[in-house]
């Protein structure tokens, strides 16, 4: 239990972490590891600081929306001053495609930004920032909407409703299992040569992707380079193409959630056009549901076959389904001995690999450990679908996790000892929303 003594330390202490890694212009996503602004960490950083500071967390936003290409794309970094992470703006070699006097990257992560900005308005719904929230909505909606169409129409353009990723790192979820065969076939060619930073921050190198990840995550990142990121030509050159499940559910519940907002501006064509995206994708998500596990599944495109490992992109319609049945038979399996009834868990939240795989790895990063943004992100969309016992729990459950104060970028599942970055920008974003939100 998290009594309001023990939630007050947690607060202030995760308050402490964003102000910390706050350079004034942007939180970067963990003070060493990860010394600038990423897409997807910004839009849950800003869901946590508009707990307590609502202009920051606009701002946040807006830093990462300048950001963002002509073409719509925003991309997965934009990098600040600080040395120490590599591959580094120099390596992405993406000058030409972004904006003006703006370092990025040249890929995506998942489209939680929309979730953040409804949340925001939400937060500040009543109170003395809500005409300002509004005012910033109407300013900037087309951006997001652009961002929006750009998936829709150049990563949807098959009209699956799933959204195809040319890289692991454009799921967030970098290392997972569920690519593990579509990058046994990415053999590099002749790589420009490179130095890890990441081992030099997480000492324990177990808890980092491999050597032999790291080259076949360079190559992809050459590959797109080389051909001066042109969305025309990367389903043909690029040799890792992946209908990502979670990342078309996150698609479908974002559409939601603009859609919410055109209607608050009375932008109700956009409104429509967005709300048939997201039932679109959503359908598309069910799907992919394998009969004999229960679980979405990716569709690995080089392959011509869907992935079936037991992850928790897996548990993708939970976020976005709009059936009642499918909701029902994914909470069930959740709770079961696979995942959150999985024999001695420190804290009942839900590992990123089922611990019942053979895949499954007790540390490595996104092989098995528990991510609280994670958690945070099935519970919010499970008590917004009315499964409030579902949202306590893991409210519960994720707190306890979060009261050692280390703001672990992940957590082992059964010592509960934290790993990776210590004080993690979005861990720190989670436990503040869990506690602003009542049980
Ligand atoms: C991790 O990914 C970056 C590459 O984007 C890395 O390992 O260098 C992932 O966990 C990703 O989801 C996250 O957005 C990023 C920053 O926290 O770190």
């Amino acid at each position: 239990m998290t009594t309001q003594k023990s939630g007050r330390r947690i607060a202030e202490a995760a308050r402490d972490v964003l102000r910390t890694n706050d350079t004034g212009t942007l939180v970067k996503a963990a003070p060493n590891l990860y010394p600038h602004q990423w897409s997807w960490d910004a839009a849950f950083v800003a869901i946590g600081i508009a707990t307590f500071d609502i202009p920051r967390a606009l701002a946040e936003l807006e830093h990462l929306r300048r950001g963002q290409w002509n073409s719509g794309m925003i991309p997965h970094i934009v990098f600040s001053d600080a040395p120490g992470y590599f591959p580094d703006a120099a390596r992405w070699r993406t000058a030409a495609a972004s904006p003006p006097g703006v370092a990025t990257s040249g890929i995506c992560q998942p489209a939680v930004h929309a979730i953040a900005l409804e949340r925001i308005r939400h937060r500040a719904a009543g109170g003395p920032h809500e005409a300002a929230v509004l005012d910033y909505l109407r300013r900037t909606f087309d951006s997001w909407l652009a961002w929006h169409r750009w998936l829709h129409d150049i990563r949807g353009a098959d009209g699956s409703g799933l959204l195809t990723i040319h890289h692991g790192w454009e799921s967030g979820m970098d290392n997972s299992p569920r690519f593990d065969a579509a990058y046994a076939r990415v053999q590099p060619g002749e790589l420009e040569p490179f130095v890890r930073t990441d081992t030099a921050v997480v000492a324990d190198v177990g808890q980092r992707p491999t050597d032999g990840e790291y080259a076949r995550y360079l190559w992809l990142v050459q590959q797109l380079a080389d051909i001066g990121y042109r969305d025309e030509e990367a389903d043909a050159v690029c040799d890792f193409a992946v209908k990502d499940v979670f990342a078309s559910a996150v698609f479908a519940v974002a559409c939601d959630d603009l859609a919410t907002i055109a209607d608050a501006l009375g932008r109700e064509p956009d409104a429509r056009t967005l709300r048939t995206w997201a039932i679109d994708s959503a359908l598309a998500v069910d799907a992919t549901i394998d009969p004999a596990t229960g679980l979405a599944c990716d569709v690995d495109l080089r392959a011509g076959a869907p992935i079936s490992v037991p992850c928790i992109s897996g548990f993708a319609p939970l976020l976005s389904t709009r059936d009642g049945a499918v909701r029902a038979s994914q909470e069930t399996l959740l709770a079961g001995t696979g995942w959150l009834g999985a024999p001695g868990l420190a804290f009942r939240v839900p590992c990123s690999t089922s611990p019942a795989s053979s895949a499954f790895r007790a540390r490595q990063y996104w092989r098995g450990p528990t991510w609280p943004v994670l958690t945070w992100l099935l519970a919010f969309q499970a008590r917004r679908h009315g499964s409030a016992d579902l949202f306590d729990s893991l409210r519960r459950a994720s707190l306890s996790q979060l009261a050692d104060l280390k703001f672990g970028e992940y957590y082992e599942p059964f010592t509960g000892e934290p790993l990776g970055s210590a004080r993690q920008s979005w861990t720190a974003a989670v436990a503040l929303e869990w506690l602003a939100t009542e049980p």
